[in-house]
């Protein structure tokens, strides 16, 4: 009979190359050493330490699908999908700093930028040397970000930006910004622009009292006409699939971080059941108690195949957008799920930050709000399935 393994229900590990398993290993142990180690404070006092770019910069975990002349790794999906499960596995917020950083800023500098801008960019943004961030949700538009309000004029030297985004992550923080807005000089289609942090015009305030995600630093970018010259527009890409092609890959490595976030819960709740003892015997000894962790751990375990399948399709470049919202919007949605139960299964204790469920559950919400929210992917996936748009 062959031996059955909670830790590695369907032999993921054997899925995995060598060197993918090595990354993840190295990846894991970082997280477990630096960011475990300061996770508690940094959320209780909402703190975004910038060391920590620099220090995944170190390890290689910034940009690991970017090729190595540019800094990157030149690795696979599935390496950077295992380490999103990883640092996740610590907190939700780390893993945003990490995947807006690789999928989101240095991803359209390769993909949609000249040799030019991947130069000047891609190996400062690898070391964590600048901090980046991207721009695509504005106050008055974002599950429907083609409304947009953010224009670019032409000028005789480039373009002038104005508008506001909201809720970007790094922004305060950031060196470099990848900003989406509407080009009056290109029929009004969405453009990709790099803007530098001390450009005239340009503030990236601080958003306040997030009851999630602490230990991410979010904000708003405003620009006030800020002047750009005409090398600060990403030349190779045009309209929404500029931005959409980044979300694709973010979103897919949030369908395995959510996953090292969820094992986190589940492993709480068993050894939390196992050490505490009510009516004489231990919790893990009732049958609600395994009903529980029988529903995580197959929740999980499922949901880690998807993501390895897709990733594998991915380094094909075989991935449909609707495979990436199914693994989304359903690891989003169950990770949620067994962390609200974990925090139920650990009584009153669930609420303690001490315990780390309750931070992990209030960090899920936002994780199932952001990069298309769990309704979004279904109406995306709705519209395959019947050919109708549903949105408007
Ligand atoms: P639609 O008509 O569907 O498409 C417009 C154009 O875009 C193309 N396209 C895609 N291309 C590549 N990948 C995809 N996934 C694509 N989806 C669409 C499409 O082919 C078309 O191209 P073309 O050449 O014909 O013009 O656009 P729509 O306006 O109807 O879209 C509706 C909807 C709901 C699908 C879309 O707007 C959507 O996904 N909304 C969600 C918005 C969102 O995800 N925002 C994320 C902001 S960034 C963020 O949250 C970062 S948090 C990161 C962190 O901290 O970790
Ligand atoms: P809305 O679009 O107003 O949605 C509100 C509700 O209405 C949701 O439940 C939604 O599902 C529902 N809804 C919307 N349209 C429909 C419809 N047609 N049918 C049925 N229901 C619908 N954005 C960036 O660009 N860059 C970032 O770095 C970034 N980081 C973020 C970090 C944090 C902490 C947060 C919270 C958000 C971040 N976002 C970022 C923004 C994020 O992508 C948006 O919040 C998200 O896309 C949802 O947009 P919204 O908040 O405007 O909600």
């Amino acid at each position: 009979l062959n031996r059955f393994n909670y830790e590695d229900p369907f032999l993921l590990d054997a899925q995995l190359s060598e060197e993918e398993r090595m990354l993840r290993d190295a990846a894991k142990a970082y997280a477990q050493d630096k960011l475990q180690t300061r996770v508690i404070e940094a959320f209780r006092n909402e703190m975004t330490d910038v060391a920590i770019f620099r220090e995944m910069g170190e390890m290689g975990l910034l940009g690991v699908t970017i090729p190595e002349d540019y800094g990157g790794l030149g690795g696979s999906y599935v390496s950077y999908g295992l380490v999103a499960r990883e640092i996740e596995r610590v907190d939700s917020g780390y893993r945003s700093m990490m995947s807006v950083q690789s999928s989101l800023v240095m991803y359209p500098i390769y993909a949609y930028g000249s040799e030019e801008q991947r130069k000047k960019y891609l190996p400062k943004l690898a070391s964590g040397e600048w901090i980046g961030c991207f721009g695509l949700t504005e106050p008055d538009a974002g599950s429907d970000p083609a409304g947009m309000k953010t224009t670019a004029k032409k000028t005789a030297a480039g373009y002038t930006l104005s508008g506001t985004k909201m809720w970007i992550s790094n922004s305060p923080i950031a060196d470099v910004f990848v900003v989406w807005a509407k080009s009056e000089a290109h029929n009004g289609q969405i453009r990709g622009f790099i803007l530098d942090k001390d450009m005239k015009g340009l503030s990236a305030p601080k958003i306040d009292g997030k009851l999630s995600l602490r230990a991410s630093i979010t904000g708003e970018i405003v620009m006030d006409g800020v002047e750009v010259g005409e090398d600060a527009i990403l030349p190779d890409v045009e309209g929404l699939k500029g931005p959409f092609g980044c979300l694709n890959r973010a979103r897919y490595g949030i369908s395995w971080g959510v996953l090292g976030a969820a094992e986190f819960c589940m492993e709480a709740a068993r050894q939390y059941g196992l050490d505490r003892k009510q009516f004489g015997k231990p919790l893990a000894q009732t049958q609600l108690h395994q009903f529980k962790l029988a529903n995580m751990l197959t929740e999980i375990s499922l949901g880690l195949q998807s993501s390895l399948r897709v990733g594998r399709l991915m380094d094909k470049a075989q991935a449909a957008p609707e495979m990436i919202s199914i693994i989304k919007r359903n690891n989003c949605g169950k990770a949620l799920d067994i962390a609200r139960v974990s925090r139920d299964m650990h009584g009153g204790n669930g609420i303690s930050e001490e315990f780390q469920i309750m931070r992990h559950m209030v960090n899920l919400e936002t994780v199932n709000t952001y990069e298309g929210t769990y309704d979004v992917h279904a109406l995306i996936i709705g519209r395959s399935i019947t050919g109708l748009q549903s949105f408007f």
